[in-house]
Formats: C-alpha cells, sequence, structure tokens
C-alpha cells in the first residue's frame, strides 16, 4: 500500500529545530511490513496542495499538535478529495478525537496513542479492503451508523522492541543545517505530574526506558550515515531516573564518542554527581521548565524546587560548561502582578545565557485543560475555539487575578526582556 505520512505546517512562528521523529518511528514500521511510504515536512518544504493530491496515496497519515490543527484539517481535505483514505494523530488528536471526527468529513480515522501498531494495523485492514476497523488498536472512527467508535489506546511495553526511526525519510540534514543537530528519544513518558503538561498523559503515566547500549547503537548510526555529532534527546523527563541516566552517560563514554548533547529535565531531577558525568559524556545544555521566579507560585503548582535550588543549578552547571536554558510561562491562573513582576526580576538576577518566556497555554488532556473549562465558566466549544488562537506567542486566557489585557502587557515585557538579550535563538 501506498503511505504518505505529513507533518503539517504551521502559520504561528514555532521553533524548527528538529524533524519529526514521531513519524520517523511510524515510518520504520511500515516500511518493515512491506509498504511503501514517504514522509512531507511542511514545517522544512512549502506547502502545496499539489504535492499531497498529486500522490494518490493510498493512506495519508497526518500529524498534528494544537497550534497546526487548522492546516492538518486542510491537508486532509485535499487528501480526500484525491480519493486517499485519511488518518490523523499526534499530540492534539489523541485527546480531541470525537470533536474532530464530528467536525471533519475529511478525517477517516484518528490515532489515540503511540502509532506503530496502530497505523500497521490500519493498513492492513484496508489492504484486506475490510471495514473491521474495531480490530485496529489505539483508533477513533465512524462506523457504518456514522456514531464514533474507538478501540483501546496502545502503548508499546518495551521500548526495545520498537524499530528505530527511519531517519532517511525524514529531512535530516535540512534540520541539521538549522540547529547543527538531530532528535533521538531513550525514554517515552513521564511519571511527574506538572498540571499544564500532556506528557503523563501521553506517555500513560510511565517513563519506559531504551536498554542504553541500544540508544548509543543508535546514536553511532546517525554518526555514520549522516556524519551528525550533535544530538537532541526530546525525552520528557530526561534525567529522572538517577541510575538509568548514569548507566546511558557511562555507555556514551564507554564508546569514546565524541558527541555533544541537549536535553531537557527538571532541578529536582539533577545534582552535583550527575551533571559531572553528564557533562562528561557530552552534555553541553540543559533545557530546565522553572516555570516563575516567585516561590508562592512555585509551591502552588508543587514544583518541589525553591529559588536558591534554581540558582545553585545553574551555578554547578556554569562550572562544567553547560549551559542552561530556562523556561518561564507567564499568566499562569494563580500568578498577579507581583508574581510576574518577581519572575522578570528573579531572571535578571541570574548570570546566565538563556531564558524562554512563553504564555500558559492550557493544553487538551491535562488538568490545565479542564480548570480553563471550569475556571472561565465557559462551554467546552469555546474553550476549544480558542485553540486557533493558539501560537505559543500570545496570552489567549487571563489569570484569576489578571485581565487578558494585563496578562498581555507583563508578556510584552518579558518578551522585550528576552529580545534585548537576544534569546532564544529563535526569536
Ligand atoms: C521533539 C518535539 C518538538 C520538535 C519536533 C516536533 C515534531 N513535529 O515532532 C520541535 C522542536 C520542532 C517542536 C516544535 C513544537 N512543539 Co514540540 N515537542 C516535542 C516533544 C518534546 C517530543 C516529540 C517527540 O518526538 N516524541 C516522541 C515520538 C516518538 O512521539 P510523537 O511525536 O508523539 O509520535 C508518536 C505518537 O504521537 C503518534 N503519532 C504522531 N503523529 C502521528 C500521525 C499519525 C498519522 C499516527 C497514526 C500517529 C501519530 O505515533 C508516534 C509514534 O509512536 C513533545 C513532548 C512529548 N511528550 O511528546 C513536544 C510537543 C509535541 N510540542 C509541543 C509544542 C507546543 C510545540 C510547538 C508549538 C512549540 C513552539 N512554541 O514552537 C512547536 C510546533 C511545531 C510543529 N509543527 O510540530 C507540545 C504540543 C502540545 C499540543 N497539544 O499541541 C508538546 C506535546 C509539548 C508540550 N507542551 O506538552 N516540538
Ligand atoms: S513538565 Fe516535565 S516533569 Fe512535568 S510532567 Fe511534563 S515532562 Fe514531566
Amino acid at each position: 500500500m501506498d503511505i504518505l505520512l505529513i507533518n503539517a505546517h504551521c502559520s504561528a512562528k514555532t521553533v524548527k529545530s528538529s524533524p519529526p521523529l514521531g513519524l520517523g518511528y511510524l515510518g520504520a514500521a511500515l516500511l518493515d511490513e512491506g509498504h511503501s511510504v514517504e514522509i512531507k515536512d511542511f514545517c522544512i518544504e512549502e506547502y502545496n496542495p499539489e504535492s499531497v493530491s498529486g500522490k494518490k496515496a493510498d493512506l495519508v497519515g497526518i500529524q498534528c499538535q494544537s497550534v497546526n490543527l487548522k492546516q492538518a484539517l486542510e491537508i486532509a481535505e485535499v487528501a480526500k478529495a484525491s480519493g486517499s483514505k485519511t488518518i490523523i494523530g499526534g499530540h492534539h488528536a489523541r485527546f480531541n478525537p470525537e470533536s474532530i471526527l464530528h467536525n471533519s468529513k475529511f478525517v477517516d480515522f484518528v490515532a489515540l496513542s503511540e502509532g506503530e501498531k496502530t497505523i500497521v494495523q490500519l493498513a492492513e485492514q484496508l489492504d484486506a479492503n475490510t471495514s473491521d476497523f474495531g480490530k485496529v488498536q489505539g483508533i477513533s472512527y465512524r462506523n457504518a451508523s456514522g456514531n464514533v467508535e474507538s478501540t483501546n489506546a496502545c502503548f508499546h511495553q518495551s521500548l526495545d522492541d520498537v524499530q528505530i526511526p527511519a531517519r532517511h525519510l525524514l529531512p535530516i540534514q535540512e534540520y541539521a543545517e538549522i540547529s547543527g543537530s538531530t532528535s533521538i528519544i531513550a525514554s517515552r513518558g513521564c511519571s511527574n505530574k506538572c498540571g499544564f503538561c500532556q506528557a503523563p498523559a501521553l506517555g500513560n503515566d510511565t517513563q519506559r526506558f531504551r536498554k542504553p547500549e541500544l540508544v548509543v547503537d543508535e546514536i553511532e548510526q546517525v554518526i555514520a550515515e549522516y556524519g551528525i555529532t550533535g544530538f537532541d534527546f526530546y525525552d520528557d523527563c530526561f534525567s529522572a531516573e538517577k541510575s538509568y541516566t548514569l548507566r546511558l552517560c557511562d555507555e556514551i563514554k564507554k564508546r569514546n564518542l565524541e558527541i555533544d548533547f541537549n536535553c531537557e529535565t527538571r532541578i529536582d531531577c539533577v545534582d552535583d554527581e550527575l551533571l559531572r558525568i553528564m557533562s562528561e559524556a557530552g552534555c553541553k545544555l540543559i533545557f530546565f521548565g522553572i516555570e516563575s521566579g516567585c516561590q508562592r507560585i512555585l509551591d502552588l503548582y508543587s514544583k518541589d524546587i525553591t529559588l536558591e535550588a534554581i540558582r545553585k543549578t545553574i551555578k554547578q552547571c556554569d562550572e562544567l560548561t553547560i549551559r542552561s536554558f530556562l523556561s518561564f510561562i507567564v499568566g499562569l491562573p494563580e500568578d498577579d502582578h507581583d508574581s510576574i513582576t518577581e519572575t522578570l526580576e528573579f531572571v535578571k538576577t541570574l548570570d546566565f545565557p538563556m531564558v524562554w518566556f512563553q504564555p500558559y497555554t492550557p493544553f487538551p488532556g491535562t488538568p490545565a485543560w479542564n480548570d480553563a473549562i471550569e475556571s472561565y465558566g465557559e462551554p467546552e466549544e469555546s474553550v476549544v475555539s480558542k485553540m486557533f488562537e493558539y501560537d505559543l506567542a500570545t496570552p489567549i486566557f487571563p489569570t484569576k487575578y489578571l485581565s487578558l489585557e494585563e496578562v498581555g502587557e507583563h508578556f510584552r515585557n518579558c518578551v522585550r526582556y528576552m529580545k534585548s538579550k537576544n534569546f532564544p535563538p529563535w526569536f
């Protein structure tokens, strides 16, 4: 069967530094079953409807985040018009299958979880020309009477049995020219429970780890095939399990690999020893989700960190020549004038290279999403419609104490500071 996988484009100014590895994983699973697969990445290649319709693929699979839902639905319409079956997956789709299937007749299926098994089983059903979609794991679809039915979401018990991504289908070099690196994943999921983050629900609330040896085999393969030695670990929380991270870093060191890597983690998931070993293995940058520079807010959101701990960790990183990249959220529901002002003042006292402010954005599937629906007293559809305004650069919700205009004013202030320091690099 001919299958076209698509990374939908965004109109918003979004980060474009890494290939859509999830589609690479789907591609590998499909190739393994003998299907013919192509990936189009409209975050790199300019979107042109003819490049979708002209393919006349049997099945078109589209990856969609909340920021590009509109574009994903447009692509589904084009694909459907040229006779393809369509499936949408990714972080937005998996939490909103009913609303997508009710609102777009151009989407035939929605993937509800990790998609490797789902897309292979769907292709099998379509190939056999049957419509027994109840046999496909992790899918929502309209049944013969037009009602939405769903099967159980599926998660891989062991990530070691999952094929590594088919990178040859992805524009690996184009991304490497932008960022100097490429992405890799050692684990999926997170067992922490930050209220605004989709990771716990996406990964079924548990963190599953790959064997360190297999991760490092993949690193060696990327170096051999692409000559890339910079790696972005996109694990949800890279160092959540200290013993695992130590084993992974030891494996990198044991093989004498000259690589640089960056990762995302929390202040309370690193310590002196771990940072030192990470640095020895090639860690050059850590992205820390800090969220606020106001202790009241950190405590309210159970971040379990203090401003002092943040300063200490940044200093430790600095001594090891690891750059700290700190991310803050502006406009959390409990934010007031003082807390956002304190956050900016805190940032100004730090002697570090990078910081990123993002407006509070409740994503579907998170407690924050449910709170938004409750707090703003709006029917769900109305909050859903606000997602079309999501661009991660514009505040969309007021806080308990601040109007939307006031949040906007604070946010612009923070962005002005960010720009005056020339970070983050994509601004
Ligand atoms: C790496 C990453 C990026 C990379 C690559 C993005 C990409 N398209 O893959 C970069 C840096 C470019 C990026 C950019 C952005 N990202 Co990002 N990113 C991630 C991160 C950390 C990991 C994604 C990943 O590779 N996971 C591992 C792979 C194996 O899983 P996967 O991609 O989810 O794919 C699996 C399933 O979802 C499913 N699947 C996915 N697509 C499809 C399609 C079909 C047809 C099927 C059947 C199945 C399927 O099957 C895959 C294999 O199991 C996630 C956090 C997370 N927990 O996932 C955030 C995340 C996806 N990003 C997010 C956001 C907000 C963004 C930006 C808007 C940020 C910004 N301000 O610019 C942009 C959007 C750009 C875009 N068009 O995607 C949000 C999305 C929230 C939402 N509901 O929309 C997440 C969830 C983080 C969060 N805040 O919670 N991101
Ligand atoms: S913000 Fe980070 S630590 Fe918190 S749940 Fe999400 S991935 Fe886990």
